[in-house]
C-alpha cells in the first residue's frame, strides 16, 4: 500500500503560496511605505536646503554689492558731496532699484559696472545687471541694458525694498526728490521650495516690514515652505 510520507517531497499547496505571497506582500509594502516616507522626507530636507542656500547666496551678492551704492572717491577726494553732483540711486521702488557707483575708481561714471540694477522679475527672480549710462528707451526710469537681467536668486515669493531716509522715514516707493535722502535700505527675500509638500500645509504668514505680504495663509494656503530674509544694507557712500 502507498502511503505518502511526511518527510517525502512534495509541492507546495496553493494555500501555502497565497499565505507567502500575502506576506512576502506586507512586508515588501512595510519596506515601500519606509523608503517612500524616508525619500520624501530627504526630498523635502534637500528642497528646504535648496532654498536656504539660494537665498543666502542672493542675498550675500546683493548686500555686497549695494553698498557700494554712491561709491566715488573721486568726487569725495575734490571735496563733492553728491558722486558726480547727481544722486547716486537713479531710480527706487518696493522691487527694485538703479544706482550709480564709479566702480573702478577713475572718476568717471561710465565704465561698466558703474551702472547697477537689482529688479524682482518673472515673478520669481531677482535680477541683476551692470551697464555704463542711463538710457532709457521705454522711460521706466531704468536703464535699457536691465532690459536683460541675470538672476542672483530664483524660486523666489518675492523681495521688498525698504528705503530708509536720512531724516529717519522709511518708504516703498520714495518720490523722485526723496531718492537723494537715502540712506539704507532695508532689503528683504522670500523664497520658496521648487514643489509643495503634499503633506504639509504652510499656514505662516509672510510680511516684509515694509508691509509687503508675500503669502497670506487666510486667503489660500499651499503645501510650499518659505524662507525669508532680511538684511539693512547701510549705503555708507550716501550717508554724508
Ligand atoms: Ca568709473
Ligand atoms: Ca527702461
Amino acid at each position: 500500500m502507498e502511503k505518502v510520507s511526511a518527510a517525502s517531497p512534495r509541492g507546495f499547496t496553493l494555500i501555502e503560496i497565497l499565505v507567502s505571497l500575502a506576506l512576502a506582500g506586507i512586508v515588501v509594502s512595510a519596506m515601500l511605505g519606509v523608503y517612500i516616507t524616508s525619500s520624501r522626507q530627504s526630498v523635502v530636507q534637500d528642497q528646504a536646503i535648496v532654498m536656504e542656500q539660494n537665498l543666502r547666496a542672493g542675498m550675500r551678492f546683493l548686500t555686497s554689492e549695494l553698498k557700494m551704492a554712491g561709491y566715488n572717491p573721486a568726487a569725495i577726494e575734490a571735496g563733492l558731496s553728491a558722486p558726480n553732483e547727481q544722486p547716486a540711486i537713479m531710480a527706487a521702488d518696493a522691487t527694485g532699484i538703479y544706482y550709480i557707483k564709479d566702480d573702478n575708481g577713475n572718476g568717471a561714471t561710465d565704465d561698466l559696472g558703474d551702472h547697477v540694477v537689482f529688479r524682482f522679475y518673472d515673478g520669481s527672480s531677482l535680477g541683476y545687471q551692470e551697464g555704463t549710462d542711463s538710457a532709457d528707451g521705454d522711460g521706466d526710469g531704468f536703464p535699457d541694458f536691465a532690459d536683460t537681467l541675470d538672476a542672483v536668486a530664483e524660486q523666489l515669493e518675492g523681495v521688498e525694498f525698504f528705503y530708509q531716509l536720512d531724516d529717519g522715514t522709511q518708504v516703498l516707493n520714495p518720490a523722485a526728490a526723496q531718492r537723494a535722502e537715502i540712506v539704507a535700505v532695508q532689503v528683504t527675500l522670500v523664497a520658496r521650495t521648487a514643489w509643495e509638500d503634499p503633506r504639509f500645509v504652510n499656514e505662516t504668514t509672510f510680511t516684509g516690514p515694509g508691509g509687503t505680504v508675500f503669502y497670506d495663509p487666510t486667503t489660500a494656503t499651499d503645501g510650499f515652505r518659505r524662507r525669508m530674509l532680511s538684511t539693512l544694507v547701510k549705503l555708507r557712500n550716501l550717508a554724508i
